[in-house]
């Protein structure tokens, strides 16, 4: 297979890219931080191209995709991984900016990447689209506001991708994670280490690896079977009650 990862420079896309380029396969790794991406073919092997892509960037998707090689061009397996969140203050008093950044990674910069690699599969008629949602898509809390609204899009694209496709041979699946620990996306979206490294104190969250072989499963089932949403959360994880404000 040949298996194209956003956000490939940490976490996630990292373990993802790992597991399929250690099972055999080929993976095109991309984001912004070419040198992560260097690092990561230097571990691997020639199995694995990187390649910067911002996924803002229609232009940095177009020109990723017309400089792959002859060989790697047909994709079989299109992992949308890429995404952030950028801090935890309530819609008041968040950031428009840090909220148009989330917008334009994890709601445009997917379906741009989508809608530029989607033909070539339906044209092939074979092909696996896994997309990487969140639990904050289906469960809402303080501060998720738009990060949350945003993966709320990805899990609806997601099933709408399905309903676009039932009959084909091309797949769309969506993973919703809950807390995940051992990336960088509390990091990210604090800006602050210590409190990063607090988010996960006493717990054994969901790890890089999970994610990785929940996305293998989902590309390697016989090619009848259609994963639509797969929600995971760890076991330390739980719902909370609705919340009453008392006067
Ligand atoms: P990381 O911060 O470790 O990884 C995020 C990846 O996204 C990086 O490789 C980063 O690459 C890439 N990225 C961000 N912006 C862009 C951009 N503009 N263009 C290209 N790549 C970009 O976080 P995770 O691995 O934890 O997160 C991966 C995905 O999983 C995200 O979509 C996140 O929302 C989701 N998720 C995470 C959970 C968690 O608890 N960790 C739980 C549920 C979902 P670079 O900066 O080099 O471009
Ligand atoms: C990441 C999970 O709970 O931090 O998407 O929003 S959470």
């Amino acid at each position: 297979m040949i298996v194209f990862v956003t956000g490939a420079t940490s976490g996630f896309g990292a373990a993802i890219a790992r597991k399929f380029a250690l099972n055999g396969h080929k993976v095109i790794a991309t984001g912004r931080r070419k040198e992560r991406l260097d690092a990561l073919a230097h571990e691997i092997g020639g199995q694995l191209l990187p390649i910067e892509m911002d996924v803002t960037s229609k232009e940095s998707i177009q020109s990723a995709l017309d400089s792959l090689p002859a060989d790697w061009k047909e994709i079989d397996v299109l992992v949308n991984n890429a995404g952030l969140a950028l801090g935890v203050a309530p819609a008041h008093e968040a950031s428009l900016e840090q909220w148009e950044t989330m917008i334009a990674t994890n709601c445009q910069g997917l379906v741009t990447v989508t809608r530029l690699i989607l033909p070539d599969m339906v044209k092939r008629d074979r092909g696996t689209v896994i997309n990487i949602s969140s639990s904050a898509g289906a469960y809402a809390y303080p501060g998720a506001n738009v990060y949350g609204a945003s993966k709320a899009f990805v899990d609806q694209f997601s099933k709408n991708l399905r309903a676009d496709l039932a009959g084909t041979n091309v797949r769309a699946s969506n993973i919703a994670p809950g807390l995940a620990g051992g990336t960088e996306f509390s990091n990210v979206r604090l800006q602050d280490d210590a409190a990063a490294a607090k988010v996960y104190e006493g717990t054994t969250p969901l790890s890089a690896e999970d994610i990785a072989e929940t996305a293998w499963w989902i590309a390697t089932l016989p090619a009848h079977v259609n994963i639509n949403h797969v929600e995971i959360m760890p076991t330390c994880q739980g719902f909370g009650p609705l919340a009453i404000k008392r006067k």
